[in-house]
């Protein structure tokens, strides 16, 4: 697709900086680089000075060239490097808008990207994913997809759908030479490897999904077990009131807490018990609510009372990870270590004099690298419906190679072919296309 606008926009974040960046692509951009560069050789860094409409030196920069198809949007583009001023680059842009250029829209530059086949849909949706990744291991994942790894898996299976369409057709238009029977069988083979595929690609899809999703760990247990003092201690900084009156928690405390690369919110919440106060009750509630959104709840107990069937009772009708953390121990003089108990993993430790945190800090940091070490690919809500739809036209292409109904199994390996394609930007609507590149920053 050509497109006659030349467009421009400040690609680095609003502020001061060592560096701000100015974005131009299309096809006014040789001229423009003419009139205020001179000759600029392609890819080589050339020192410029900027001037304005009197001749006076607004910055000193470095400018990029690069011709088209060789950029990221496939078009002729400018980087432009100047001191990190907002009023130089808005000067800047303003001088090249009133005569060549207008604004970029967000996403444009990506957009055109993807409309000349730079990029898929999916690679494009990673590049704002990669930008907008809340940990580390999201960042990886989207990184991943950008490469292409989740764009591989749904041409490769997109192929064998295609290789299984052309089988068909050959079955359908020489049926003399096919034995009903065998063919049959050969083709149930294929539809259930397909299947099998497409179930795993939804499985780790919906494990994508939420590798976005900053993970939330809740401290919970009965009142004075220490919970407060073990999220401050984490913290490191005083952000609960403690004390030695049972009770003191009253509302969720809310946190975010950096773990080596990552960043998790940490809940304290309101202590366990029966109570006839209802502003305490209040705050229990919304514990056990903590309790169901969390990934990870840290169930304290004190180690001077140590664990009753309340407790028992809480970790086994809790659907969702529970660790157990026995606090105290600088009182019992147990040593700081983790282990497992009944099933559950415990850690013996002292919230206030910070003896075995370390332990259960190191073991916080490892929650996320499971998702890391699987590769794992950053995807979103329409990939998964897409696929969904994709299966089970695969399901209804078996239920017809039973009846050996061959030109009903071919329409539905057709749709389930295209809902494939739409995931990759086959023939996906302006609509969506708008939705997808309206989420993007201004210059990207
Ligand atoms: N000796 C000792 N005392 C602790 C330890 N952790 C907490 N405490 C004390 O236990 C008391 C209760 O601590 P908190 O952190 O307020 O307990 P909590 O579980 O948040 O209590 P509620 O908010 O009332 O549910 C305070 O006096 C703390 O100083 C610990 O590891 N060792
Ligand atoms: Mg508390």
């Amino acid at each position: 697709m050509k497109n006659t606008d030349t467009i421009v926009a400040i690609s680095t974040a609003n502020g001061n900086a060592a560096v701000g960046i100015i974005r131009v692509s299309g096809p006014k951009t040789d001229i423009i680089s003419k009139h205020f560069f001179g000759k600029v050789e392609p890819r080589y860094a050339k020192y410029v000075k900027i001037k304005d409409g009197n001749n006076n030196v607004i910055d000193d920069a470095i400018v990029i060239r690069y011709v088209a198809p060789s950029s990221y949007t496939g078009e002729d583009m400018l980087e432009i490097q100047m001191h990190g001023n907002p009023i130089l680059l808005k000067k800047f842009q303003d001088i090249l808008c009133h005569e060549y250029c207008r604004l970029a829209k967000p996403g444009e530059f990506t957009e055109r990207a993807y409309l000349n086949n730079k990029l898929d849909l999916v690679q494009a949706e990673a590049v704002i994913d990669l930008i907008n990744s809340s940990n580390y291991d999201a960042s990886l994942a989207a990184q991943r997809s950008l490469q292409g790894k989740f764009s591989n898996t749904l041409t490769e299976i997109g192929d064998k759908i295609l290789y299984m369409r052309t089988l068909l057709e050959s079955s359908i238009n020489f049926p003399e030479d096919e034995i009903p029977d065998e063919s049959s069988k050969k083709y149930k083979n294929e539809l259930d490897s397909l299947t099998k595929k497409v179930e795993y690609v939804i499985k780790t899809a919906k494990h994508g999904l939420k590798l976005n999703d900053q993970t939330k760990i809740s401290i919970l247990g009965k009142p004075n077990v220490g919970k407060s003092t073990l999220s401050n201690c984490l913290l490191g900084e005083q952000a609960s009131i403690v004390s030695a009156i049972p009770g003191t928690t009253r509302d969720i405390v809310k946190n975010d807490l950096s773990l080596g690369d990552n960043v998790v919110t940490l809940f304290d919440t309101a202590g366990l018990r029966k109570t006839k106060d209802d502003i305490e009750s209040k705050g229990i509630d919304l514990s056990i609510k903590s309790s169901n959104f969390s990934d990870l709840i840290l169930y304290v107990v004190d180690d001077e009372v140590g664990i009753d069937e309340i407790d028992m009772k809480f970790l086994t009708s809790n659907k969702n990870e529970c660790w157990i953390i026995i606090n105290k121990i600088d009182k019992t003089g147990k040593v700081a270590e983790t282990g497992t108990y009944k099933g559950y993993k415990y850690f013996n430790l002292s919230a206030d004099t910070e003896l075995g945190v370390e332990l259960l800090k190191g073991e916080l940091m490892s929650i996320r690298n499971s998702d890391h070490e699987k590769g794992a690919t950053l995807a979103r809500e329409r990939h998964v419906e897409s696929l969904k739809a994709c299966l089970k036209n695969l399901y209804n292409a078996s239920k017809y190679n039973d009846n050996q109904q061959l030109d009903l199994i071919a329409e539905e390996l057709r749709r389930s072919h295209l809902h494939l394609q739409n995931i990759l930007g086959g023939d996906v609507d302006e609509e969506l296309l708008d939705e997808i590149f309206s989420n993007f920053c201004i210059g990207k």
